[in-house]
């Protein structure tokens, strides 16, 4: 952990370091993957087949690829009901706010008697990667999943790995829940290049969204272009922002929910008062080594944690600006200065008792959200990234003649005489100057 104070002279270098210290090395996987996608174009399900036997020592035919709606009930009436209860209530409010993003259809005539429009129309078909084993989150199947059906996706197709076999009856409750029409026993590279390029077993998909390993993030890179992608996740982050009033202990908690998701994960405090700085420290400190994953909490904080103390609130916004953190926390007496001065995160929890974790599953909003300070361009997984937009031009009779000349002088200036023709060709006699 790095403590740093804005007042001090060589406050800009130490930023600077902290700005950047999570540049990935990354291992470079793009020769294998790129082998793996083109045996699964050339030769489908076969390919598809021998990767799954061969990673997760799971041997599939073209009958068992796909999962039974037996076996998705089978699996669901393991869970303890009130864990669906749960999954219900968390899938019925992330439900409702993407309900309330979708957007309207844009329609406007003008003064030249032209009707402009903007429609909005659903993807056909969408491929939802999940991670196998302990990486699966049922809440991010819900994240993934819920916009893509409340924008009106008609095929929602799931992919997730099963080593030897192993299947969170969690997530699969969650994908049907959510919606999902398809579930496939696949994962990896050889997965995310099915659900691009179609195979016998798994008809092709138009864009795929989810998380995933190094594999799976190099696939979605590399068949980018032959169907839309998300943007590929890096570790989790949040800046919380604390006056001295809070209870240290659950700043503490708060900072320790993003470093118990990886050892990459960031978690960093901002406060005016070092002597708060010191409580929250100390109940780290205290509170790390009672959690299950402390070996992971750990690595991130003493890593990649960070403290900064700002001599006025003030001095804090550009700071956070320039980390463009996933997850914002205010907990500050008046959060409204500081909500209006931050224009660059993912996400921002305005409240004492606003934690992230009740964005990561209950709130509404969704928790796939722009990492690695993409949060200066980028924006979090909405219905936006299901729905996609087509513009429309109607002409009434005679209003290309007040619009239309214009664009012949255009074509012609460019040179291209068909253009400027087609257009002309419509102006009438006399109003004509490049038709012969
Ligand atoms: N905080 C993570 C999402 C998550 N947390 C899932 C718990 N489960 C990235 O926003
Ligand atoms: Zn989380």
């Amino acid at each position: 952990m790095i403590r740093l104070s804005s007042a001090d002279p060589d406050f800009a270098a130490g930023f600077d370091s902290l700005v950047s210290s999570r540049a990935e090395a990354g291992l470079d996987v793009s020769a294998p993957v790129a082998e793996i996608l083109a045996a699964v174009r050339a030769d489908g399900d076969e390919a598809l087949f021998r990767l799954t036997a061969r990673f997760d020592r799971v041997f599939l035919t073209p009958d068992t690829v796909r999962l039974s709606a037996a076996e998705i009930d089978r699996a669901c009436a393991t869970i303890d009901p009130a864990l669906l209860e749960a999954l219900d209530l968390a899938a019925h409010r992330i439900e409702r706010f993407h309900r309330l993003q979708m957007p309207s259809d844009l329609a406007t005539a003008d003064e030249a008697g032209l009707s402009l429009g903007m429609r909005w129309t659903p993807l056909d078909a969408v491929g939802l990667y999940v991670p196998g084993g302990k990486a699966a989150y049922p809440s991010s199947v819900l994240m993934n999943a819920l916009p893509a059906r409340v924008a009106g996706v008609s095929r929602i197709a799931m992919c997730v790995p099963t080593p030897d076999g192993q299947l969170d009856p969690l997530v699969l409750a969650a994908a049907r829940r959510a919606g999902v029409h398809e579930i496939y026993r696949v994962g990896g590279a050889q997965a995310v290049g099915a659900l691009a390029f179609g195979t016998r077993s798994i008809p092709p998909v138009d864009r795929i969204v989810g998380p995933g390993n190094a594999y799976v993030a190099e696939a979605k890179r590399q068949v980018f272009g032959h169907v839309g992608i998300d943007s590929i996740a890096g570790p989790s982050e949040v800046v919380v922002l604390a006056d001295g009033i809070n209870d240290p202990d659950h700043v503490a908690l708060d900072l320790l929910a993003q470093a118990e998701h990886d050892e990459m994960a960031q978690s960093i405090l901002v406060t005016n008062d070092p002597a708060f700085a010191d409580a929250v420290t100390g109940a780290v400190a205290r509170v790390l080594p009672t959690l299950p994953r402390a070996a992971i909490a750990d690595a991130s904080w003493r890593d990649h944690g960070a403290v900064i103390v700002v001599p006025d609130w003030s001095a804090a916004w550009p700071l956070v600006n320039r980390l463009a953190p996933e997850h914002l926390q205010l907990m500050l007496a008046d959060p409204e200065p500081a909500f209006a001065a931050i224009r660059h995160a993912g996400a921002i929890f305005i409240g004492r008792d606003c934690p992230e974790a009740i964005g990561d599953y209950v709130a509404g909003p969704n928790h796939v959200l722009p990492t690695s300070r993409t949060a200066r361009f980028a924006s979090g997984l909405s219905v936006f990234d299901f729905l996609k937009r087509t513009t429309w031009v109607r002409t009434a009779p005679g209003a290309i003649a007040r619009v239309g000349p214009a664009a012949v002088a255009l074509a012609t200036a460019e040179g291209l005489q068909a253009h400027a023709r087609s257009v002309a060709a419509r102006l009438g006699p006399g109003r004509n100057p490049v038709t012969p």
